[in-house]
């Protein structure tokens, strides 16, 4: 559950009940700005009739408050391309948002934001890599999911845009802190809340103290917090690197969920311990900071968090483990945090695996997304595996959904989807890497949450996602889509399209 449902169904459920009426929001102008080669629709952005609504079919089953930005009910998706050139800036990079439709992914209904968007604060700058990370919530609490976006240089801060029925809006800036921004409810009152980090610095080979902040919601349209929270509770601090102000790094945090089911969201953390160990650990929400619950260490990959056994408590699953970045470890949430023994490590040997036995070094688990696409209350696991090889294309890339049970992972019902699988659009290609990012969003409002892709390497680092709909037993190449940034209108050349999906 990396994707923060909770904070929003209170704060957000009093505006839905008007959502019908903006079904019909049809027929707003488009205005597109072409600012320093971006096309921009931030204030205007196309309102397109809900096809459900003319067609007489049912209207979207509601996406989660959180991963809804225009309040429709369709998931939406954001693509980050911290790569694309803005304005003439290479890599300054930009968020790409395709809304959910009916009928999936609306190519036509999107936005582009970069720093050079009007309303944005700042302006595009050469290797910012605006874009690099984002995180979806509703921080001000008026029922639409707000975007704030951190940059690959922390020192240029995060940007917040917020989220209305006509789509993100505005531009707030949060300076300083630019690190893989997160909204989640950490404080358990019903009202999302931001954690944010610093610039860490340059790092050796012990850690350094990082800034962090942790933002009490909700926020003013002007990023003013309700209040300023410490971000660490004062049993962590100690005289290295952690206290209310900082934490030990380098940090980024990967993702919200509630690992020890007290309703609080928790964050998905991945930290640097030195002597070159990294270790993927739950910072546990409170009202007087978060505390730290510790998971594995040498994980290689992603990590997401999400209730895989049903038992109440979001488990945490972290790709990319051991020497070859071929294992996955899932480590099950209890009541009191992380469990310290119930874990469970696997490979593409699972029994049920699908496909051609791997080689060394495939990186299983480059992205991992933790939800329930089938809906029996267990989480499904959808893994990349970017540098699998398809035949004789060296890391073609691939991308596996697995099924949550009582006993956590199974194999069992697997799939493993590439380019060459039947219905997928593209051709599978050497270094195309597929899987690069992932993201389970319910973005065709049918109860299922579909599997949303990226290679970042498609046609030399353009970059592109693919779309693929959920069922009740997995995932289905009927109705795949793909699309790149040339679809959108969006800068093309090396924007690595995709680097992260939410
Ligand atoms: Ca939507
Ligand atoms: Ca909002
Ligand atoms: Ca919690
Ligand atoms: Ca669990």
């Amino acid at each position: 559950m990396s994707h923060g449902r909770r904070p929003a169904e209170r704060g957000g459920a009093r505006r839905r009940s008007s959502s019908a009426v903006r079904f019909t929001t049809a027929g707003a102008a488009l205005v597109v700005a072409a600012v320093g080669g971006l096309a921009t629709g931030v204030f205007g952005l196309p309102q397109k009739a809900d096809a459900a609504a003319e067609q007489g079919k049912p209207p979207a089953k509601k996406a989660d408050v959180a991963e809804d930005i225009n309040g429709d009910g369709y998931a939406d998706l954001v693509s980050g391309a911290p790569g694309g050139t803005v304005s003439g800036k290479a890599k300054a990079g930009y968020v790409a948002v395709t809304y959910g439709s009916a009928e999936g992914l609306d190519t036509a209904n999107k936005q582009l934001v970069s720093r050079s968007t009007s309303g944005v604060p700042g302006g595009a700058t050469a290797k910012q890599g605006f874009g690099d990370s984002f995180s979806r919530g509703d921080l001000d609490g008026d029922g639409y999911a707000d975007l704030v976006v951190g940059s690959a240089d922390a020192s240029a801060g995060s940007v917040i845009l917020w989220g209305s029925a006509k789509g993100l809006t505005g531009g707030t800036a949060v300076p300083e802190y630019g690190t893989t921004p997160q909204i989640g409810d950490f404080d358990g009152d019903g009202q999302a809340d931001l954690a944010l980090l610093g610039d860490p610095g340059s790092s050796g080979d012990d850690p350094v103290g990082q800034p962090a902040a942790l933002w009490k919601g909700p926020l003013t349209r002007s990023g003013t917090p309700a209040k300023k929270l410490d971000f660490l509770d004062k049993s962590e601090w100690d005289d290295e690197n952690n206290s209310a102000t900082s934490i030990s790094g380098p940090s980024t945090a990967r993702g919200v969920a509630d690992v020890n089911g007290d309703g609080r969201q928790d964050l998905v953390f991945w930290r640097y311990e030195g002597d070159g160990v990294y270790s993927s650990d739950a910072l546990l929400g409170s009202p007087s900071g978060f505390t730290v619950s510790a998971g594995p260490d040498g994980a290689g990959g992603d990590m997401d968090a999400g209730d895989v056994d049903g038992d109440g408590y979001d488990d945490l699953v972290v790709g990319g483990g051991s020497d070859l970045f071929d294992e996955v470890t899932v480590v099950f949430g209890t009541k009191d945090g992380l469990s310290p023994d119930r874990r469970q490590t696997f490979d593409q040997s699972l029994e049920g695996f699908p496909g051609e036995a791997p080689s060394d070094g495939e990186m299983l688990g480059s992205c991992v997304s933790v939800e329930d696409v089938t809906g029996d209350g267990r989480a499904e696991v959808a893994l990349g595996i970017r540098w699998k090889n398809s035949g004789d294309k060296n890391d073609a890339g691939a991308v596996a959904l697995l099924h949550g049970s009582e006993k956590g992972v199974t194999g069992e019902g697997s799939q493993v989807v590439d380019q060459d699988t039947a219905g997928v659009p593209g051709v599978a290609e050497e270094h195309d890497e597929f899987g690069a990012a992932c993201a389970l969003l319910d973005v065709d409002g049918d109860g299922h949450r579909d599997l949303n892709v990226s290679s970042t390497e498609e046609n030399d680092s353009a970059g592109a996602v693919w779309s693929l709909r959920g069922t009740t037993k997995g995932v289905t190449t009927d109705k795949a889509t793909s699309f790149g940034p040339g679809d959108l209108d969006a800068p093309v050349t090396g924007a690595q399209f995709g680097s992260s999906l939410r």
